[in-house]
Protein backbone atom coordinates (compact mmCIF):
# COMPACT_ATOMS: atom_id res chain seq x y z
CA UNK A 1 0.00 0.00 0.00
CA UNK A 2 1.42 3.38 -0.90
CA UNK A 3 0.68 6.21 1.51
CA UNK A 4 0.88 9.93 0.80
CA UNK A 5 3.56 11.25 3.05
CA UNK A 6 2.55 13.69 6.05
CA UNK A 7 6.06 15.14 6.42
CA UNK A 8 6.16 16.28 2.89
CA UNK A 9 2.49 18.28 3.57
CA UNK A 10 3.67 19.81 6.43
CA UNK A 11 6.76 21.60 4.63
CA UNK A 12 4.62 22.45 2.18
CA UNK A 13 1.77 23.89 4.25
CA UNK A 14 4.05 26.13 6.24
CA UNK A 15 5.84 27.17 2.66
CA UNK A 16 2.01 28.37 1.37
CA UNK A 17 1.16 29.62 4.46
CA UNK A 18 4.08 32.23 4.72
CA UNK A 19 3.44 33.39 1.11
CA UNK A 20 -0.26 33.40 1.35
CA UNK A 21 -0.68 36.70 3.71
CA UNK A 22 1.42 38.34 0.28
CA UNK A 23 -1.10 37.59 -2.08
CA UNK A 24 -4.96 38.42 -2.98
CA UNK A 25 -5.80 35.48 -4.57
CA UNK A 26 -4.46 32.01 -4.95
CA UNK A 27 -4.54 30.22 -8.30
CA UNK A 28 -5.31 26.51 -7.30
CA UNK A 29 -4.07 24.42 -10.22
CA UNK A 30 -5.77 20.82 -10.67
CA UNK A 31 -5.27 18.39 -13.60
CA UNK A 32 -8.28 18.45 -15.99
CA UNK A 33 -7.69 14.53 -16.10
CA UNK A 34 -8.05 14.31 -12.32
CA UNK A 35 -10.24 16.72 -10.82
CA UNK A 36 -10.60 14.86 -7.91
CA UNK A 37 -7.32 12.62 -7.20
CA UNK A 38 -5.06 16.01 -7.76
CA UNK A 39 -6.75 18.41 -5.14
CA UNK A 40 -5.10 17.66 -1.88
CA UNK A 41 -8.05 18.78 0.89
CA UNK A 42 -5.61 20.40 3.35
CA UNK A 43 -5.48 23.39 0.91
CA UNK A 44 -8.71 24.49 2.35
CA UNK A 45 -7.60 24.89 5.43
CA UNK A 46 -4.61 26.33 4.55
CA UNK A 47 -6.35 29.19 2.64
CA UNK A 48 -9.06 30.15 4.98
CA UNK A 49 -10.83 33.15 3.82
CA UNK A 50 -8.40 33.43 1.10
CA UNK A 51 -10.25 33.89 -2.04
CA UNK A 52 -9.05 31.21 -4.92
CA UNK A 53 -9.51 30.21 -8.62
CA UNK A 54 -9.00 26.67 -9.54
CA UNK A 55 -7.42 26.33 -12.89
CA UNK A 56 -8.61 23.10 -14.69
CA UNK A 57 -4.54 22.28 -16.27
CA UNK A 58 -4.27 20.64 -19.06
CA UNK A 59 -7.77 20.48 -20.42
CA UNK A 60 -6.85 19.80 -24.01
CA UNK A 61 -5.43 16.52 -23.21
CA UNK A 62 -9.06 15.85 -20.85
CA UNK A 63 -12.35 14.61 -22.44
CA UNK A 64 -14.20 17.75 -23.60
CA UNK A 65 -17.40 16.13 -22.17
CA UNK A 66 -15.65 15.79 -18.58
CA UNK A 67 -14.48 19.02 -18.45
CA UNK A 68 -17.83 20.61 -18.59
CA UNK A 69 -18.97 17.82 -16.45
CA UNK A 70 -16.23 18.60 -14.26
CA UNK A 71 -16.84 22.59 -14.57
CA UNK A 72 -20.43 22.43 -13.83
CA UNK A 73 -19.31 19.84 -10.31
CA UNK A 74 -17.42 22.88 -9.03
CA UNK A 75 -19.25 25.23 -9.82
CA UNK A 76 -22.39 24.02 -8.05
CA UNK A 77 -20.16 23.43 -5.31
CA UNK A 78 -19.56 27.21 -5.10
CA UNK A 79 -15.60 27.07 -6.38
CA UNK A 80 -14.43 29.55 -8.75
CA UNK A 81 -12.91 27.60 -11.94
CA UNK A 82 -11.77 28.27 -15.11
CA UNK A 83 -10.72 25.60 -17.97
CA UNK A 84 -6.78 26.49 -19.00
CA UNK A 85 -4.30 24.90 -20.98
CA UNK A 86 -0.97 26.28 -20.47
CA UNK A 87 0.75 24.80 -23.67
CA UNK A 88 -1.50 26.24 -26.30
CA UNK A 89 -2.32 29.51 -23.87
CA UNK A 90 -6.44 28.31 -24.32
CA UNK A 91 -8.03 30.78 -21.42
CA UNK A 92 -5.02 31.85 -20.28
CA UNK A 93 -5.90 35.20 -21.38
CA UNK A 94 -9.01 35.23 -18.83
CA UNK A 95 -7.26 34.20 -15.65
CA UNK A 96 -6.92 38.15 -14.75
CA UNK A 97 -10.50 39.27 -15.55
CA UNK A 98 -12.28 35.87 -13.25
CA UNK A 99 -9.75 36.95 -10.75
CA UNK A 100 -10.87 40.75 -10.81
CA UNK A 101 -14.34 39.36 -10.73
CA UNK A 102 -13.89 37.47 -8.08
CA UNK A 103 -11.90 40.22 -5.87
CA UNK A 104 -14.16 42.86 -7.14
CA UNK A 105 -15.99 43.42 -4.01
CA UNK A 106 -12.87 43.19 -1.84
CA UNK A 107 -11.81 46.04 -4.29
CA UNK A 108 -14.47 47.96 -3.68
CA UNK A 109 -14.60 47.60 -0.33
CA UNK A 110 -10.99 48.43 -0.11
CA UNK A 111 -11.64 51.49 -2.05
CA UNK A 112 -14.20 52.90 -0.03
CA UNK A 113 -12.24 53.29 2.69
CA UNK A 114 -9.73 54.95 0.70
CA UNK A 115 -7.47 52.13 0.27
CA UNK A 116 -5.76 52.31 -3.60
CA UNK A 117 -5.34 49.12 -5.04
CA UNK A 118 -5.36 49.04 -8.86
CA UNK A 119 -2.70 45.82 -8.39
CA UNK A 120 -3.40 42.47 -7.75
CA UNK A 121 -1.23 39.90 -6.11
CA UNK A 122 -1.44 35.92 -7.18
CA UNK A 123 0.27 32.97 -6.63
CA UNK A 124 -0.02 29.52 -7.74
CA UNK A 125 -0.02 26.48 -5.88
CA UNK A 126 -0.29 22.68 -7.07
CA UNK A 127 0.29 19.34 -7.42
CA UNK A 128 4.14 17.91 -8.43
CA UNK A 129 4.04 18.50 -12.60
CA UNK A 130 0.23 19.71 -12.53
CA UNK A 131 1.69 22.30 -14.83
CA UNK A 132 2.65 25.11 -12.17
CA UNK A 133 5.95 26.21 -14.09
CA UNK A 134 3.75 26.04 -17.81
CA UNK A 135 1.62 28.24 -17.02
CA UNK A 136 3.85 30.92 -14.93
CA UNK A 137 5.92 30.66 -17.95
CA UNK A 138 2.93 31.33 -20.41
CA UNK A 139 1.41 34.25 -18.05
CA UNK A 140 5.12 35.99 -18.69
CA UNK A 141 5.59 35.01 -21.89
CA UNK A 142 2.59 36.95 -22.87
CA UNK A 143 3.32 39.55 -20.87
CA UNK A 144 6.16 41.80 -19.54
CA UNK A 145 9.07 39.69 -18.54
CA UNK A 146 10.13 41.90 -15.60
CA UNK A 147 11.01 40.49 -12.54
CA UNK A 148 11.81 41.71 -9.31
CA UNK A 149 11.91 41.72 -5.36
CA UNK A 150 10.18 42.95 -2.65
CA UNK A 151 10.44 42.16 1.30
CA UNK A 152 8.86 38.79 2.17
CA UNK A 153 8.44 37.75 5.75
CA UNK A 154 11.54 36.10 6.17
CA UNK A 155 13.54 36.75 3.05
CA UNK A 156 13.10 38.73 -0.29
CA UNK A 157 9.93 37.66 -2.14
CA UNK A 158 10.46 37.67 -5.80
CA UNK A 159 7.20 38.85 -8.32
CA UNK A 160 7.11 38.41 -11.16
CA UNK A 161 5.11 41.75 -13.06
CA UNK A 162 2.51 40.33 -15.42
CA UNK A 163 1.28 44.10 -16.20
CA UNK A 164 0.80 47.04 -14.19
CA UNK A 165 -1.88 45.83 -12.72
CA UNK A 166 -1.18 42.50 -11.76
CA UNK A 167 1.74 40.86 -10.17
CA UNK A 168 2.39 37.04 -10.08
CA UNK A 169 4.82 35.49 -7.04
CA UNK A 170 7.07 33.69 -9.06
CA UNK A 171 7.77 30.69 -6.94
CA UNK A 172 4.01 28.36 -7.20
CA UNK A 173 3.36 26.08 -3.62
CA UNK A 174 4.02 22.59 -4.12
CA UNK A 175 0.77 20.79 -2.60
CA UNK A 176 1.39 17.33 -1.71
CA UNK A 177 -0.48 14.85 -3.47
CA UNK A 178 -3.21 13.15 -1.00
CA UNK A 179 -3.92 9.31 -1.40
CA UNK A 180 -5.49 6.51 0.75
CA UNK A 181 -6.48 4.29 -1.91
CA UNK A 182 -4.64 2.61 -4.37
CA UNK A 183 -7.01 3.90 -7.24
CA UNK A 184 -5.98 8.04 -6.95
CA UNK A 185 -2.55 6.39 -6.88
CA UNK A 186 -2.78 4.45 -9.77
CA UNK A 187 -4.32 7.86 -11.54
CA UNK A 188 -1.48 9.90 -10.48
CA UNK A 189 1.21 7.52 -11.82
CA UNK A 190 -0.20 7.76 -15.27
CA UNK A 191 -0.52 11.52 -14.90
CA UNK A 192 3.05 11.52 -13.83
CA UNK A 193 2.18 13.74 -10.56
CA UNK A 194 3.80 10.76 -8.63
CA UNK A 195 6.85 8.80 -9.88
CA UNK A 196 6.17 5.82 -11.96
CA UNK A 197 8.60 3.38 -9.91
CA UNK A 198 5.82 3.23 -7.45
CA UNK A 199 4.33 1.25 -10.01
CA UNK A 200 5.04 -1.65 -11.68
CA UNK A 201 4.90 -0.51 -15.55
CA UNK A 202 2.61 -3.79 -16.11
CA UNK A 203 -0.02 -3.06 -13.16
CA UNK A 204 0.09 0.45 -13.91
CA UNK A 205 -0.71 -0.03 -17.53
CA UNK A 206 -3.30 -3.07 -17.04
CA UNK A 207 -5.31 -0.91 -14.79
CA UNK A 208 -5.15 2.29 -18.00
CA UNK A 209 -6.10 -0.76 -20.38
CA UNK A 210 -9.35 -2.08 -17.98
CA UNK A 211 -10.56 1.71 -17.40
CA UNK A 212 -10.17 2.35 -21.22
CA UNK A 213 -12.37 -0.88 -22.14
CA UNK A 214 -14.94 0.43 -19.71
CA UNK A 215 -15.22 4.16 -20.12
CA UNK A 216 -13.67 4.59 -23.82
CA UNK A 217 -14.38 0.95 -25.66
CA UNK A 218 -14.35 3.24 -29.01
CA UNK A 219 -11.02 4.43 -28.42
CA UNK A 220 -9.14 1.40 -27.47
CA UNK A 221 -10.08 -0.68 -30.66
CA UNK A 222 -9.17 2.42 -32.33
CA UNK A 223 -5.73 2.60 -31.01
CA UNK A 224 -5.12 -1.79 -30.37
CA UNK A 225 -7.68 -3.53 -32.24
CA UNK A 226 -7.85 -5.70 -29.72
CA UNK A 227 -10.98 -7.61 -28.66
CA UNK A 228 -13.27 -6.42 -25.69
CA UNK A 229 -14.13 -9.90 -24.33
CA UNK A 230 -10.46 -10.13 -23.06
CA UNK A 231 -9.72 -8.37 -19.85
CA UNK A 232 -6.62 -7.69 -17.64
CA UNK A 233 -3.18 -9.10 -18.58
CA UNK A 234 -5.28 -11.07 -21.63
CA UNK A 235 -5.36 -7.08 -23.23
CA UNK A 236 -1.41 -6.50 -22.56
CA UNK A 237 -0.81 -10.05 -24.28
CA UNK A 238 -2.59 -9.02 -27.27
CA UNK A 239 -0.95 -5.90 -27.99
CA UNK A 240 2.44 -7.30 -27.30
CA UNK A 241 1.32 -10.20 -29.61
CA UNK A 242 0.14 -7.67 -32.55
CA UNK A 243 3.02 -5.39 -32.31
CA UNK A 244 5.25 -8.15 -32.36
CA UNK A 245 6.70 -7.84 -28.70
CA UNK A 246 9.02 -10.61 -27.63
CA UNK A 247 12.12 -10.86 -25.63
CA UNK A 248 13.77 -14.51 -26.33
CA UNK A 249 10.80 -16.92 -26.77
CA UNK A 250 8.64 -14.87 -24.56
CA UNK A 251 6.04 -12.51 -24.89
CA UNK A 252 7.72 -8.91 -23.74
CA UNK A 253 5.17 -7.61 -21.40
CA UNK A 254 7.44 -5.16 -20.25
CA UNK A 255 7.82 -3.56 -23.61
CA UNK A 256 3.86 -3.46 -24.34
CA UNK A 257 2.79 -1.85 -20.71
CA UNK A 258 5.73 1.24 -21.50
CA UNK A 259 4.13 1.21 -25.09
CA UNK A 260 0.55 1.64 -23.57
CA UNK A 261 1.75 4.31 -20.69
CA UNK A 262 4.05 6.49 -23.92
CA UNK A 263 0.48 6.56 -25.59
CA UNK A 264 -1.84 7.90 -22.72
CA UNK A 265 1.06 10.43 -21.82
CA UNK A 266 1.40 11.59 -25.40
CA UNK A 267 -2.05 12.02 -26.01
CA UNK A 268 -2.17 9.11 -28.66
CA UNK A 269 -5.45 7.07 -27.39
CA UNK A 270 -7.84 10.21 -27.23
CA UNK A 271 -8.46 12.45 -25.09
CA UNK A 272 -9.63 11.06 -22.03
CA UNK A 273 -10.45 11.78 -18.22
CA UNK A 274 -9.73 9.74 -15.47
CA UNK A 275 -11.78 10.59 -12.61
CA UNK A 276 -15.32 9.97 -13.56
N1 LIG B 1 -0.71 19.50 -22.86
C1 LIG B 1 -0.36 20.22 -21.79
N2 LIG B 1 0.75 19.89 -21.12
C2 LIG B 1 1.11 20.65 -20.06
C3 LIG B 1 0.33 21.75 -19.62
N3 LIG B 1 0.93 22.30 -18.54
C4 LIG B 1 2.03 21.56 -18.32
N4 LIG B 1 2.16 20.57 -19.23
C5 LIG B 1 3.23 19.56 -19.27
O1 LIG B 1 3.23 18.88 -18.02
C6 LIG B 1 4.56 18.63 -17.57
C7 LIG B 1 4.77 19.24 -16.19
O2 LIG B 1 4.63 20.64 -16.27
P1 LIG B 1 5.32 21.63 -15.20
O3 LIG B 1 4.92 23.00 -15.56
O4 LIG B 1 6.77 21.34 -15.11
O5 LIG B 1 4.61 21.17 -13.84
P2 LIG B 1 4.95 21.64 -12.34
O6 LIG B 1 5.70 20.50 -11.71
O7 LIG B 1 3.62 21.82 -11.71
O8 LIG B 1 5.72 22.91 -12.41
C8 LIG B 1 5.47 19.23 -18.64
O9 LIG B 1 5.86 18.17 -19.49
C9 LIG B 1 4.59 20.21 -19.37
O10 LIG B 1 4.97 20.38 -20.71
C10 LIG B 1 -0.85 22.06 -20.35
O11 LIG B 1 -1.61 22.98 -20.03
N5 LIG B 1 -1.14 21.26 -21.42
MG1 LIG C 1 7.64 23.34 -11.59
Amino acid sequence: MIQWYPGHMAKATKEIEKNLKLVDIVLELVDARIPLSSRNPELKKMLKKKPSLILLTKSTLADPKDNQRWLNILKSENENVLLVDAITNYNVNNIEKEARRILADKIKKDEAKGIKRNTIRMMIVGIPNVGKSTLINSLVKRKAQEAYNMPGVTKEVKWIRINENLDLLDTPGVLWPKFDDQEVAKKLALTRAIKDSIYQEQELSVYLLEFLKEYYPDLLKERYDVSLELCNYEILKEIALKRGFFKADDIDYDKAAVAVLADFRNMRIGRITLDK
